[in-house]
């Protein structure tokens, strides 16, 4: 075994991670690795349970960042076309229907590079509304001040999503209109209000896999790990600087799994985007190797997911149950 590893305490949570560590874990031998992220898994959920999230895009294009993968990025030629800030009536009546279908959590995404305070009272009430219904609320809506985080709070928001996307070193190969230090700042708003963050990030951008420990290390040595942690398989989308990017290897995407498994043990880890290119049998891996939290409901924000039924079909094919209500990590017995 590599000399870097240290041995895992699945008890224990660490805040101290290194680069060289999270590296070394990938390095293990896959079965290892997949093995010691399912001991980890165990120690703090039923690993029958899956987490289910679904998404609206509540304003949708016409972003001025100009994150390389993004389909809403005005920068790039991508056929997504523009559209205002949707009213809360009609988000509320989705999230309902999302409700129906069996989700949990239903986040709202706008395409901005921050919350304008003139949107403010919009977006409370959709999150009031969502919040009433009984779901548990998520927002991502670009940067905050510490005032908007609070106000976010207080309208009955549980979760913000607010990905680091990438390693420190490979950030400004992908997005030149923000430093990772403005996310950061973000979080610290967020956590700071009170709001559990959602935080990952993307794999198959041309990064290597040091890019991908140095993202599982800056979330693990974050103040708080995060609460929820997605991981997104690049979805291309032509017309972007990302759109014709080469795959990532499905078995490096279940060692990603498998890593932000073991540095954030108490996190639900997503497989976010990209599950619509996903066969059953890697998903399958994936929640092996530690993940409990999956996009439900047909679509994304601007981009396919698996529908309803064929999600039901894989959680009866392996024997998985959506997980309670109201489920923090916890030690299972
Ligand atoms: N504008 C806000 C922001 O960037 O924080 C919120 C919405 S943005 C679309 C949310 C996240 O979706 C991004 O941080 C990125 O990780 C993910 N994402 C966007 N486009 C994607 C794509 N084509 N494939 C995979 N993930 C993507
Ligand atoms: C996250 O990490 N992934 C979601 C959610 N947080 C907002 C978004 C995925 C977007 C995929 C591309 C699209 O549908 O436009
Ligand atoms: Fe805008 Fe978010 Fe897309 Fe970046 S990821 S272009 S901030 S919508």
């Amino acid at each position: 075994m590599n000399a870097h590893v240290r041995p895992v305490d699945p008890a224990q949570p660490r805040h101290d991670w290194t680069l060289e560590e999270v590296e070394a874990l990938f390095d293990l031998p896959f079965v290892e690795l997949v093995f010691q992220a399912a001991q980890v898994h165990r120690r703090w959920f039923d690993p029958a349970e899956l987490q289910l999230s679904q998404l609206l895009s509540v304003k949708t294009g016409g972003c001025p960042e100009d994150c390389g993968y993004c389909s809403q990025s005005q920068h790039f030629k991508t056929g997504t076309s523009a559209s205002k800030l949707m009213d809360a009536e009609p988000v509320i009546a989705a999230a309902a229907e999302a409700k129906a279908g069996g989700a949990q959590r239903f986040c709202m995404g706008a395409a901005w590079r921050e919350l304008k305070d003139r949107d403010l009272p919009k977006v409370a009430e959709m999150i009031s509304g969502v919040k009433a219904l009984g779901l548990e609320t998520c927002a991502t809506l670009g940067m905050l001040t510490p005032d908007q985080a609070q106000a976010l709070k207080a309208a009955g928001l549980d979760y913000y999503n607010h990905n680091l996307d990438t390693g420190p070193e490979y950030y400004d190969k992908v997005v030149s209109t923000r430093t990772y230090q403005d996310r950061l700042d973000t979080l610290a708003a967020v956590r700071e209000a009170g709001i559990s963050t959602c935080c990952g990030g993307i794999v198959g951008m041309g990064e290597t896999r040091r890019d991908r420990a140095g993202l599982l290390q800056a979330l693990a040595t974050l103040p708080a790990h995060p609460d929820s942690l997605p991981i997104n398989d690049l979805m291309p989308i032509p017309g972007t600087p990302l759109g014709m990017s080469q795959a990532v290897d499905p078995l490096e995407f279940v060692r990603m799994i498998a890593a932000a498994r073991i540095v954030c043990p108490k996190a639900m880890v997503r497989i976010a985007a990209g599950r619509e290119h996903m066969s059953r049998e890697l998903q399958a891996l994936c929640f092996m190797a530690g993940a409990n939290s999956i996009f439900v409901g047909g679509r994304l924000l601007t981009t396919a997911n698996p529908d309803k039924d064929s999600d039901a079909a894989l959680l009866a094919e392996l024997g998985m149950k959506p997980m309670g209500a109201g489920r923090a990590a916890e030690p299972a017995a």
